[in-house]
């Protein structure tokens, strides 16, 4: 039996090549300010920098994923901090790694809620990880917006939540759509989704739907774990169907292999991958065997507004190629979370403030705003969704190395 395709990059490899971002370990926490011993009561007025939460996945398999939007938050900062942060006071991130799971997540927010004392949280990476960490928070009444969540019924799990990243429901279906342009014949489809994860499942269910919609028939519905690297018989019982177009929703480092295990196996036609495809980092699981996937992104780098070519600019400087999705919708996390400050600041100093009203302040001008943003305009609807306007596919590109690649748009 042919030995099952892992991941190829160690972590320490993402971890080097994106230096910053993984800081000293699991508690990158850069906030001296804070001694629980004087400082344990929210009822506190706020003094010194602004402290933003970013909860996200700087270990494990979900690194791939919470990588990029770790580096997006860190531009923000620079970038808005540059510019005068809230009115003059500088905003500060605290960074506590959530792993891959429910439980580092739960962690993570429980630190940055009781001990950093952040106004505000960006993140988790998963909706898995959300639907058990932002209840916490919004019990706790501390705003959190998440920066690549896209499960249905995010938002509904309380008046503290809400997202920049838009729900499968408005995205998912454009890859389809591109599929369709680029092979009108395609009829037969099968369907792979990691059954024990809420984003996938909410994203199958979109997926399942507008096969049926476009008239396609859905020759059968393979499930598998976030945690499975060999998937030889899932990819062998849909292959014995002839599928002309296989949809995957699943992470990046499972997603990735079983692309590259349907390639192996000898499969031809197209395919098109969720929204855990979305990462050049996807590039290290399948390699070459990547080359030619669909996906609907909800950012493109050739957005032409002016905070976009300065987020571009400046990432480009630093890495050499242009920013992910998730860079790009953590970026705009941070930047609701300035805005909104400063719109608060406007009607009563921020810092006379007791923590415990500053996040309630917060969390109802967030969603009052509209914001400029590298993903374009953005709003919120009152139950505190994103609303946005442009979506895109990409088509993965591999380099002629094949160990890279790029996100080609697809027009
Ligand atoms: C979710 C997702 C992931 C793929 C984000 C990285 O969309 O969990 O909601």
């Amino acid at each position: 039996m042919k030995k099952p395709a892992t991941l190829t990059t160690p972590l320490f490899i993402i971890c080097a090549v994106l230096l910053t971002a993984c800081g000293g370990g699991a508690n990158t926490n850069t906030n001296e300010k804070t001694n629980p011993a004087t400082n344990t009561s929210t009822t506190t007025s706020t003094s010194g920098p602004i402290l933003i939460g970013i909860a996200l996945a700087q270990t494990s398999n979900v690194a791939l994923l919470g990588q990029e939007g770790f580096v997006g938050a860190k531009m923000a900062e620079k970038y808005f901090n540059d510019r005068g942060g809230i009115n003059g006071t500088p905003i500060k991130l605290v960074m506590q790694d959530t792993g891959g799971d429910e439980a580092g997540a739960i962690n993570a927010f429980q630190t940055l809620i009781n001990k950093d004392k952040v106004v505000g949280i960006v993140g988790p990476t998963l909706s898995q990880q959300a639907f058990s960490a932002d209840p916490i928070a919004d019990r706790a009444k501390v705003p959190v917006i998440g920066a690549s969540n896209t499960a249905k019924g995010i938002p509904e799990i309380g008046e503290y939540v809400s997202r920049v990243s838009a729900p499968v429901s408005v995205v998912a279906p454009n890859s389809l759509k591109a599929a369709l342009k680029l092979n009108p014949k395609i009829k037969r489809v099968a369907v792979f989704y990691a059954q024990n994860d809420a984003f996938n499942k909410s994203e199958t269910e979109i997926f399942q739907k507008t096969v049926k919609d476009q008239g396609l028939e859905l020759v059968t519905v393979q499930k598998f774990q976030t945690t499975d690297t060999d998937f030889q018989a899932p990819a062998t019982n849909a292959l014995n169907l002839k599928p002309d177009l296989i949809i995957v929703s699943g992470l990046a480092a499972d997603g990735g292999n079983l692309v590259r295990q349907l390639r192996e196996l000898g499969y031809k036609g197209i395919i098109v991958g969720g929204n855990g495809f979305n990462t050049p980092n996807i590039f290290s699981v399948c390699k070459a065997l990547c080359d030619g996937v669909l996906v609907a992104q909800a950012y493109s780098p050739e957005y032409p507004g002016k905070i976009n070519l300065e987020l571009r600019k400046a990432y480009f400087d630093q890495y050499k190629k242009e920013p992910a999705q998730l860079t790009a919708q953590s970026f705009t996390a941070v930047q609701v979370y300035v805005e909104a400050l400063k719109a608060v600041d406007k009607k009563t100093k921020i810092s006379t403030l007791p923590l415990n009203q500053l996040r309630t302040e917060l969390n109802k001008q967030r969603i009052l705003g509209k914001y400029d943003t590298p993903l374009g305009e953005i709003s919120f609807t009152p139950g505190r969704d994103l609303v946005q306007k442009e979506f895109y596919v990409s088509q993965l590109k591999v380099d002629k190395d094949g160990n890279n690649g790029k996100f080609v748009s697809f027009k």
